[in-house]
C-alpha cells in the first residue's frame, strides 16, 4: 500500500512534475510583460521616428525655403561685380594716358640732330611772347624757349595752320589739363590733330632747346596752350621763308 501510496506519490510528483509546465506557463506570463514592454517601446519607437520624420521633413523644407531666398541674393550680388570689372576696366583705361604731365617736348615734328638756332621768350608779367613773328629759312630749327615770366608757367606749340588750328589744339591741351587736375598737364597729346610740336610747361625762370622740322615754306602760328592764356592772346607767327 504504502508503495501503491509511495507509487501514488510518485504519480503525484510526476503531477508535480506537471504542474511544471504549468509553471512553465508561469514564465509566459512574464514573457507577455516583457512583450508589453518590447510593444510599447516599439510603439513608442515608431511613434518617435514618425514625430521625426514628419518634423524632419517640415525642417527640411524650412531649411530649404531658407536657402532657397539665399541663393537668389548671391545671384544679384554677382552681376554687378561682372559689370563692376569692366567699370573698373574703363576707368584705368581713360585715365591712363592723361595721368602723365608732359616733361620733354612732343609732336610729329620733332626732329634729332640741330638746326638754325632762334630763341623765343615771355614776357615778365603780361600773357605774351617777347617776339610776335620769328623768320627762319626752311629745314631744320633749334628752338630755344624761355619762361622770363616772374610767377607764371608757359609753354611754346607750333600748330600747322594759323588761328583756326591753333583753337583746336588748344582746346586739346585744355581737355588733358581737366584729364591731370592740373594746369601743368594743359600740353596738347602728340596725336592732336594740327599738331606740330609742343614744348612742356615750364616754371618761370626754366627755359628747354629742341630741334624740329617745319613742313615748309609758310606761316605757322605758335601759341601757349596754359590755361586761359592762348584765349588772353598769348599767341605769335613763325614764317619759313
Ligand atoms: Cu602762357
Amino acid at each position: 500500500m504504502s508503495w501503491r501510496q509511495s507509487g501514488s506519490f510518485r504519480p503525484k510528483n510526476s503531477s508535480s512534475q506537471a504542474p511544471r509546465p504549468n509553471n512553465g506557463s508561469g514564465p509566459p506570463l512574464l514573457d507577455p510583460i516583457l512583450q508589453i514592454m518590447i510593444v510599447t517601446s516599439l510603439v513608442v519607437g515608431l511613434v518617435g521616428l514618425g514625430l521625426m520624420a514628419a518634423f524632419g521633413g517640415s525642417l527640411g523644407q524650412g531649411g530649404q525655403s531658407v536657402a532657397q531666398p539665399a541663393q537668389p541674393v548671391a545671384r544679384p550680388t554677382a552681376p554687378p561685380m561682372a559689370t563692376a570689372a569692366p567699370a573698373a576696366a574703363n576707368p584705368t583705361a581713360a585715365p591712363a594716358a592723361p595721368a602723365t604731365i608732359p616733361t620733354e617736348p612732343l609732336g610729329p615734328a620733332l626732329a634729332t640732330g640741330s638746326g638754325t638756332a632762334i630763341t623765343i621768350g615771355t614776357d615778365a608779367v603780361q600773357l605774351i611772347f617777347d617776339q610776335a613773328s620769328v623768320r627762319a629759312p626752311n629745314g631744320l630749327i633749334t628752338l630755344t624757349f624761355r619762361n622770363l615770366a616772374t610767377a607764371v608757367q608757359h609753354n611754346w606749340v607750333l600748330v600747322n595752320g594759323d588761328d583756326s588750328v591753333a583753337e583746336g589744339v588748344n582746346n586739346a591741351a585744355q581737355e588733358q589739363s581737366r584729364a591731370t587736375r592740373n594746369a601743368a598737364g594743359a600740353v596738347p597729346p602728340a596725336d592732336t590733330s594740327g599738331l606740330l610740336v609742343a614744348a612742356p610747361m615750364l616754371d618761370p625762370g626754366q627755359d628747354v632747346t629742341f630741334t624740329f622740322q617745319p613742313p615748309g615754306p609758310g606761316s605757322y602760328t605758335f601759341i601757349c596752350t596754359f590755361p586761359g592764356h592762348y584765349l588772353a592772346g598769348m599767341k605769335g607767327t613763325l614764317v619759313i621763308d
